[in-house]
């Protein structure tokens, strides 16, 4: 027999109590009744289940379909407020809880209708996959050339502040996903989710190609120290990313390229965001650069954070001399902690 109360359900003698963060059966030696809450006093014996956990396999459509959206924001309010997610854009799974929050992080400038596109295809998709996320728009004002790897760094730092998000993923806005059983979720590896891409035939274009789109667990961002902050305009930081894995030891693992397939609208290149001439400099010291280049040395002006009913959009200013600056003082700060700790200078 199954009967709701105002607090849990009622199996033939055991008691069940929803909570937050697990189930719990209690097997009940007596009851009482006050007001219109069953309290239960309870035996020693407690065990608990996990039927509210999210399964590591969700349902899935397999294969599902890209459609350029021409509605408005209000309309996806509208479509999502059945979700009821919290303002600022989050998202629960309505069935189970998920013990992992995900930040969705999109380095953004002038890109409205790939945006929209974007929150049109993605909730539905995570949704499926049981998956607790926010979407996060990080979107550098047009002062200086467009640094994609800085708001990534700015999106972790920013999106922290919001919550204790443990699992982060940095997507570029134009690339959707066509099939769910790439699941939006991160392991203990970071992931390279981009595997298959319809701007490169649907194929990987080289080995150690991990652009587009990246998971990465918390302690994989503090080991590699974020970022590189010195890419500025395109190219070359996708290439940094395995730079510093390999310095801590660490590679991406990738989903089958059965899984990792994306749509991708073709575009131009954008005004303020020019071919990178220093990239292949900056790829040559990639490695050295990881201890003091990254989140430890970035600055960012943030000058509006708006919390949207389906995700929140933060404004980034950046100084980029400031910023150069800032990350060769750290340099010297760290050499000197080296000395000082150097056996020589101990004596
Ligand atoms: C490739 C990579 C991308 C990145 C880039 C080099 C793929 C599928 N993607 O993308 O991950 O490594 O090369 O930087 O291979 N953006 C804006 N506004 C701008 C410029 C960029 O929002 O004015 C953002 C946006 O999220 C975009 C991303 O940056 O998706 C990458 O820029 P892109 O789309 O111009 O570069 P693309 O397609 O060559
Ligand atoms: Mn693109």
């Amino acid at each position: 027999m199954l009967q709701s109360t105002s607090r849990g359900i009622q199996i033939s003698g055991a008691f069940i109590i929803i909570s937050m963060s697990s189930v719990m059966i209690y097997w009940n030696s007596y009851q009482t009744k006050s007001a219109d809450i069953t309290i239960v006093n309870l035996t020693r014996q407690t065990t608990e289940i996990s039927i509210k956990t999210c399964l590591k396999n969700p349902p899935s459509l397999g294969h599902f379909v890209f459609h350029h959206f021409n509605g408005t924001l209000e309309d996806l309010n509208n479509k999502y407020q059945k979700y009821k997610p919290e303002l600022g854009g989050k998202f629960k799974p309505l069935e189970c809880q998920e013990r992992e929050k995900l930040a969705i992080i999109i380095p953004y400038r002038d890109r409205q209708r790939h945006l929209m596109d974007f929150l049109s295809h993605m909730p539905p998709m995570l949704l499926r996959q049981r998956v607790e996320f926010t979407i996060f728009v990080i979107e550098q004002d047009p002062q200086e050339k467009f640094n994609r790897a800085l708001m990534m760094n700015v999106g972790y730092l920013e999106a922290l502040k919001q919550d204790n998000y443990s699992c982060f993923i940095f997507h570029d806005v134009d690339m959707y996903p066509i099939n769910d059983n790439n699941i939006y979720k991160c392991s203990t590896s970071p992931r390279h989710l981009a595997v298959a891409v319809e701007k490169w035939k649907f194929r990987l274009p080289f080995r150690g190609y991990y652009g587009g789109v990246v998971a990465y667990p918390k302690a994989v961002i503090e080991k590699t120290n974020g970022f590189s902050n010195f890419y500025f305009g395109w190219g070359g930081e996708d290439d940094d990313l395995g730079a510093r894995l390999a310095v801590v030891g660490l590679k991406f693992v990738r989903p089958a390229a059965v899984y990792g397939r994306y749509a991708t609208p073709v575009h131009g290149k954008d005004k303020g965001n020019p071919v990178s001439k220093d990239r292949f400099r900056l790829l040559g010291n990639a490695k050295s650069r990881i201890w003091y280049d990254g989140l430890n040395s970035v600055v960012y002006n943030v000058s509006k954070i708006e919390k949207k009913k389906i995700y929140t959009h933060i404004h980034i200013t950046v100084d980029r001399q400031k910023l150069e600056e800032n990350v060769k003082l750290k340099n010297i700060e760290l050499e000197m902690q080296h000395l000082k700790s150097s056996p020589i200078n101990k004596q």
